[in-house]
């Protein structure tokens, strides 16, 4: 059995190019829900459905989150109303039906994980997606604005101010006990999981906003940790640059290299080995230095074949480790 730590778009793709060369009952993604945010009353996990849709092949693939051939009926409806103040994330209508059943299940008292499977279930998913935890975590991101430091929810900073503004702290909320309420927990079977893997993937999701508050939950890095040398990470930078999304930035505001040798510093601790694209070969020796193997291959998945690329090298890359599943 093979554990993929995953965050949204990065990891959904990562997903898919793994199931399309080995078992994907043999799969199990532990997802970001640090992003996760309620709007107009509703409970909506960006990075469960991201994942989801994803593997279900109902995904937008031009924006990577939403659904395919999506209509807007709702938001346009909500725009009139209350205008870009009530309308500054979008809802598809066929999104805001999974975002509803999540809502009610939960007012139901079943648990994320729960509704997590039965949206699976819904889409025949074989692969087994488990929310990083069944408690509430919210990243929070305190951002330069005006001269002054301001603390933004997630989707504040990510889709509000379309993550432009220089980041200053990333703080995922609810991972340490604070008065009147514990810290948060894995999900049921995550650290069961990782613990009994074959082998772990670390998805080229962002480092500090997705894959972070990951491993700061519930014992979620300890446990990957201890399977280090069954660990390959993906690196998300590709000279020096994030494919999608403010990775790069992020990792420069927050005093990191934005490159493969700041990605392999930040996962040392986590995996033995990390995979970089080819155009990062010459920064293979720096990567060893900082304490992880390197191994180099096309990374960018631009269509099926280089997905079932990627998905190939990562298990030659485990199976060089000692680890993956059995082929
Ligand atoms: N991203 C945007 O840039 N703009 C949006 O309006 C937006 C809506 C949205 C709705 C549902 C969903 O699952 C994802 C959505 N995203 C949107 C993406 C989301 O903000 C990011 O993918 C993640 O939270 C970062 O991983």
């Amino acid at each position: 059995m093979l554990v993929a730590i995953a965050g949204g778009v990065g990891a959904a793709r990562m997903l898919a190019a793994l199931s399309s060369v080995t078992d994907p009952a043999g799969i199990t993604a532990v997802v970001n829900t640090g992003d996760d945010t309620v709007l107009h009353g509703l409970h909506v996990s960006p990075d469960l459905d991201t994942v989801v849709y994803t593997l279900a092949g109902q995904i937008n693939p031009e924006t990577g989150w939403g659904r395919v051939g999506e209509t807007w009926g709702a938001m346009a409806d909500l725009r009139a109303y209350g205008g870009d103040r009530l309308a500054w994330f979008n809802l598809g209508d066929h999104d805001l039906g999974t975002h509803m059943f999540r809502t009610s299940r939960l007012a139901e008292g079943a648990t994320l994980s729960q509704v997590t499977a039965e949206i699976a279930a819904r889409w025949g998913l074989r692969v087994t997606v488990l929310p990083m935890s069944d408690d509430r975590v919210e990243t929070r991101v305190t951002v330069e604005e005006g001269g002054a430091s301001v603390e933004l929810g997630f989707q504040e900073y990510f889709v509000g101010r379309r993550h432009s503004v220089p980041v200053l702290a990333v703080t995922p909320r609810g991972v340490t006990a604070e008065p009147g309420r514990r810290a948060a927990a894995a999900a049921p079977g995550v650290l069961d999981a990782i613990g009994q893997a074959d082998g772990v993937i670390i998805c080229p999701s962002n480092p500090i906003l997705s894959i972070g508050p990951v491993l700061a939950t519930g014992g979620i890095g300890d446990a990957v940790a201890r399977r280090r040398d069954a660990t390959v990470a993906v690196s998300p930078i590709i000279a020096g640059r994030a494919l999608k999304g403010p990775a790069d930035t992020i990792l420069a505001d927050l005093g990191h290299e934005a490159s493969v040798v700041g990605v392999a510093r930040m996962w040392a601790p986590y995996a033995a080995t990390l995979l970089v694209d080819t155009a990062d070969a010459g920064r293979a020796g720096e990567v060893e230095a900082a304490g992880m193997r390197c191994v180099v291959a096309p990374t960018i998945m631009s269509g099926p074949q280089e997905a079932a690329g990627l998905g190939r090298t990562v298990l030659d890359a485990l199976e060089a480790a000692g680890a993956g599943p059995r082929r």
